[in-house]
């Protein structure tokens, strides 16, 4: 990153990503102003920027265009910094900063599995990597850290305050609808995520899933090298899954890497994931044999299908990060028996109509919880049985009542937490522990 000494900088949100922004630039010399609409009271972790940033907190952000350089956090939407003469996100000036090889990560679902995998993998490999990014940790922390490779979850939110951003390895997982409130439709999503590989060449690679169309028209945008991944069939150049191995292929060369760890994993994680991971291992240098071996006791992170208790032959699954319809699909597709399926919460401008059709053919009964209630109800059509509740104790509580042996009760919600909880992370441990306490006052039994 250039000289900031003297710059005016207005960091927009004082979350997570603004604070580790405020006070990177701070140290850097900039005049940093930091602002944040929600009261003051309401906002952790300030005490380490007062004396070193203007703060302007619970009041509209001060005029963007006043400023040398804007630095939105990734929930604030571009409209509200229309009129800055710069602006870049964290992510970017996190690059720009870092001097080491970056790989992102990006998709609808399975990004902070496979970015953590993929960091994991690297170290087994011998390298030095950490992850950052969307996971939860700013990319910012990253930077004069001691590494070999950066490794950044990627939102839509955050490429789209990008610019020169250039990962070594892009990787595109799956695109499917989400997030249509913010960037208006389809189309302006996949463009938002197209930014990871708008400024790759040369022997950079862009890496996506062969069979998700959106994510191989990304892919095709690269001025790098393109390698795809499947885990259903064969591919020239990328990865695939044959009979217990990652085949990876390069034109006429095929390296097998044998996945015996992936027995030795807590929980697998989707298979396409790994691949997707292993291609950017692979991408970087790394020596993917060894690399493979990451996989050993990996665990995905938590509110993922994740089994909170069993209990009466019924088990319990917190999908709690399930906040778009694709995931939720995969929850409905995969689970084991019929499901009583917990669903709703804020809809992100998404469809909703074709998973509640797929409900239909996977679930005895949905609990509706919160705003998306009323849609979900009219999609169902009475074509299965419909209870609302008002609380996710509540739908716990229904829930549990319905299921039979040999039924899953799921937490898939296919919205965001935000109308009734912090995030998806304090739904799935509301999930969790209202699960604990319902099986409690039953004795310990559903
Ligand atoms: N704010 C305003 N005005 C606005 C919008 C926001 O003042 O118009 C303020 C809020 O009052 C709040 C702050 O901005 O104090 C929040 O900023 P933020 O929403 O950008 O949240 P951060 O805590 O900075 O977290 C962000 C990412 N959040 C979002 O993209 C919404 C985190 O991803 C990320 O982990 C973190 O940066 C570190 O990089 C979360 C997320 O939900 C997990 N991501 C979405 C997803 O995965 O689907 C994209």
């Amino acid at each position: 990153m250039q000289n900031l000494s003297g710059q005016r900088v207005l960091v927009l949100g004082l979350g997570r990503s603004g604070r580790s922004a405020a006070h990177f630039l701070a140290a850097r010399g900039a005049e940093v102003v930091a602002a944040d609409e929600r009261a003051p009271g309401t906002i952790d972790g300030l005490d380490a920027l007062r004396g070193h940033v203007e703060l302007r907190l619970g009041e509209p952000f001060p005029d963007p265009a006043a400023f040398d350089l804007v630095v939105p956090s990734p929930g604030v939407p571009a409209a509200r910094f229309a009129s800055a003469r710069r602006a870049l996100g964290d992510v970017e000036i996190a690059f720009r900063s870092l001097a080491v090889p970056v790989v992102a990560i990006t998709g609808t679902n399975g990004k902070t599995t496979t970015t953590e995998l993929c960091a994991r993998m690297l170290v087994a490999a011998g390298l030095r990597a950490e992850a950052a990014g969307n996971i939860g940790r700013p990319a910012l922390e990253l930077v004069g850290r001691p590494l070999d490779v950066a490794v950044l979850e990627v939102s839509s939110f955050q490429l789209e305050a990008v610019d020169a951003f250039r990962p070594r390895a892009a990787v595109i997982l799956n695109v499917t609808p989400d997030h249509l409130d913010r960037h208006g439709d389809f189309a302006g999503y996949v463009a938002a995520k197209a930014r990871i590989v708008a400024r790759q060449q040369g022997d950079d690679v862009a890496i996506a899933c062969a069979d998700d169309a959106a994510a191989r028209g990304i892919a095709e945008r690269s001025r790098g090298r393109r390698w795809l991944f499947s885990a259903r069939h064969a591919v020239e150049r990328g990865a695939f899954w044959d009979s217990g191995c990652a085949a990876l292929r390069d034109g006429a060369e095929t390296q097998r890497v044998a996945l015996d760890a992936l027995a030795g994993a807590e929980s697998a994680p989707p298979l396409d994931d790994v691949l997707a991971a292993l291609l950017a291992c692979r991408a970087v240098g790394a020596d993917v044999a060894k690399a493979a071996t990451g996989l050993l006791g990996f665990a995905p992170p938590p509110h993922r299908r994740e089994v909170v208790a069993r209990s009466g032959g019924i088990a319990f699954v917190n999908d709690s990060k399930a906040t778009n319809p694709d995931a939720a699909r995969l929850a409905l597709e995969s689970a084991a028996g019929a499901v009583v399926w917990i669903a709703g919460g804020r809809n992100k401008g998404v469809d909703l109509r074709p998973l509640a059709d797929l409900a239909v053919t996977r679930a005895r009964a949905v609990v509706l919880i919160g705003e998306a209630s009323e849609a979900i109800e009219t999609a169902i059509a009475g074509r299965l049985p419909v209870r609302r509740a008002a609380s996710i104790e509540d739908a716990v509580a229904i829930a549990g009542e319905v299921a039979r042996a040999g039924d899953v009760v799921l937490l898939s919600p296919a919205c965001a937490s935000f109308d009734q909880f912090r995030n998806y992370e304090e739904r799935g441990a509301r999930f969790r522990d209202a699960v604990q306490a319902w099986l409690a006052t039953r004795g310990g039994h559903a």
